[in-house]
């Protein structure tokens, strides 16, 4: 009797792989795809490649902490947007002929980096989960957008604003966008995903407000202009 059995249930099982039915075993993970579009007063904004897109909820082991470069160069970040792994360095080569002072005020760290010239290289370390705006406090018009992120679902689209995320264990999440000008959405997605996830920025009211320096005070009350 008992050798019947198992040969039964053994039976099943076989059948079950071959015809190809067994969700609970072979559909743990998935990818998932979609498609940012930003809004600007004129169409659709060329630079929906900086916008990030992370999702909020997935497991968090396995992110190994990196070291990355943000160059300063013809008084800009290069990259404007990064996304790293909680515990990475990022560090910045001026590959200017002046100084920078590159600064952060809010977010995931607040630091100073203070004066430095040509071929000198600062570095911060971020410990903590969180969209860093980072600024100089030289150049008013200088901005970088650095994700600290704890998910290896975390990326930018590409120049047609789609992405996609690789390995998705099935479940709901919690998918985050951002864009500098197009602000923030956060829209809830389940994994196997239904349809075409398309998530819409609106930047057509969006209006340029100087930040502070990193002593709390104008830029243009320095009397010095860039
Ligand atoms: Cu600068």
């Amino acid at each position: 009797m008992h050798m019947t059995w198992t040969f039964t249930k053994f039976t099943c099982t076989a059948l079950l792989v071959i015809g190809g039915v067994a969700p609970n075993t072979y559909a743990q993970s998935t990818g998932m795809s979609g498609r940012v579009e930003v809004q600007d007063k004129k169409g659709r904004a060329a630079d929906v490649d900086e916008a990030l897109v992370w999702l909020e909820g997935a497991s968090a082991t396995g992110v190994a902490a990196r070291r990355v470069e943000v160059l300063t160069e013809d008084k800009a970040f290069v990259p404007r947007v990064t996304i790293v792994p909680v515990g990475s360095t990022v560090a910045f080569p001026n590959h200017d002929p002046f100084d920078h002072n590159v600064f952060s005020t809010s977010g995931p760290k607040v630091f100073d980096l203070g004066l430095f010239g040509r071929n000198q290289t600062r570095t911060v370390t971020f410990e903590s989960a969180g969209l860093a705006r980072i600024y100089c406090n030289v150049h008013a018009r200088m901005a970088a957008f650095v994700l600290v992120q704890n998910t290896p679902y975390a990326t930018r689209p590409d120049r047609g604003g789609r992405f996609s995320f690789e390995g998705v264990p099935a479940g709901r999440y919690t998918l985050r966008v951002w864009h500098e000008r197009g602000g923030e959405r956060t829209v809830p997605v389940s994994v196997p995903a239904t349809g075409e996830l398309v998530v819409a920025l609106d930047a057509r009211n969006y209006a340029f407000v100087q930040h502070l320096d990193k002593n709390g005070k104008s830029y243009d009350a320095r009397g010095r202009r860039y």
